[in-house]
């Protein structure tokens, strides 16, 4: 199994996004020796196989339920194509805990063309809570960003939940209705993290959009925060500012330190994936999430995240035998 992953790897690496499918399958399996393959196929596509960081741009597409995120994609989809580039969408279940179950799908409400090969949309089984990410969806966004030009992850999520796919993204795209208060609200409050690019939907809706839009523009003007994008988008065909929202996405990549935000984002992948194996007591062993965040800081930056999860391991056990 750990053999064609690690061809499957590869082939990643070699830019091929027709293995899309079966790198999906891979990581969402629960086969024995499941986690082996698993890493060997990241190994294949971890940046020192790559000779740097995977090129493509990782970005969070997060926002309450039906503010239109899915709606947008097909759009932004079809406008990054338009720019020659591939998509893959993964699209977190916050409903399904487990994976592979044929109840999944419905998350995946985006219109593309079935015969596009530069397309791949996937629902993916959320982690344990609202905005968690299973490791099978941070293993799935590592392996595509190798081959794929741009990587979508939506969440669903208001508030803190969306910190998770912050953590992952190089970009955090916040989706938000016209007359979403709470949303509001969690950014005056500071709640909420303030994000990258912040897109109100549903400008069809007129005065309410345009409303929303100004509320959140003073919002975000109150906290001092000059570079937050805001657009306003309309998914009603033929679609409106779907082209400013694309350039604004770029713009923000421009500008971040992707290998930084990279490397954390590995580190903070090891610990989420090593808690969701070995629970609070795992945390503890490693002297608290702090601690462990900060021994995480002084370790080897080419490392991918299973290696990074085996030396928590290893960490765990030490700090165990020493207090014993
Ligand atoms: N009028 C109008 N309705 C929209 C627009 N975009 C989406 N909708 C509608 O809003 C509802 C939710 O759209 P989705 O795109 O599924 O929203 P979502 O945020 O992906 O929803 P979840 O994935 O369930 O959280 C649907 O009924 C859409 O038809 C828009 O631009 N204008
Ligand atoms: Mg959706």
């Amino acid at each position: 199994m750990s053999a064609d992953a690690a061809e499957l790897g590869r082939r990643l690496r070699a830019g091929d996004v027709r293995v899309a499918p079966a790198v999906l399958n891979l990581v969402e399996s629960r086969a024995p020796g499941h986690r082996e393959a698993v890493a060997a196929l990241l190994r294949e596509v971890a940046p020192a196989a790559l000779g740097g960081e995977a090129t493509a741009h990782v970005i969070g597409v997060t926002g309450p339920p039906g503010a239109g995120k899915s709606s947008l994609l097909s759009h932004l989809v079809a406008a990054w194509r338009a720019r020659g580039r591939t998509v893959a969408v993964l699209a977190v279940d916050p409903s399904s805990k487990r994976s592979g179950g044929a109840l999944l799908g419905d998350r995946a409400r985006i219109a593309i063309d079935p015969a596009d090969p530069g397309v791949f949309v996937r629902s993916t089984a959320a982690g344990g809570r609202l905005g968690g990410l299973a490791p099978a969806t941070r293993a799935a966004a590592d392996a595509l960003a190798a081959a794929f030009d741009v990587v979508v992850i939506e969440t669903v999520g208001v508030g803190q939940s969306e910190t998770d796919v912050g953590e992952l993204a190089d970009t955090v795209c916040v989706v938000v209705q016209p007359g979403s208060g709470d949303v509001l609200q969690f950014l005056k409050s500071g709640i909420m993290e303030i994000p990258d690019v912040l897109v109100v939907t549903k400008a069809d809706l007129g005065r309410l959009a345009a409303g929303a839009l100004r509320d959140l523009r003073a919002a975000l003007r109150s906290l001092g925060s000059t570079q937050t994008a805001v657009v306003s988008v309309s998914a009603i065909p033929p679609g409106q500012g779907i082209d400013a929202l694309a350039d604004a996405l770029d713009a923000h990549r421009a500008r971040v330190d992707v290998p930084a935000r990279r490397l954390r984002a590995r580190r903070l992948s090891a610990l989420a994936d090593f808690t969701a194996e070995h629970g609070e007591r795992g945390l503890r062993a490693l002297g608290g999430r702090r601690p462990a965040e900060r021994w995480l800081a002084e370790q080897e930056p080419g490392l991918d995240v299973p290696a990074l999860e085996r030396a928590l391991q290893a960490r765990a056990r030490e700090l165990e035998g020493r207090d014993a």
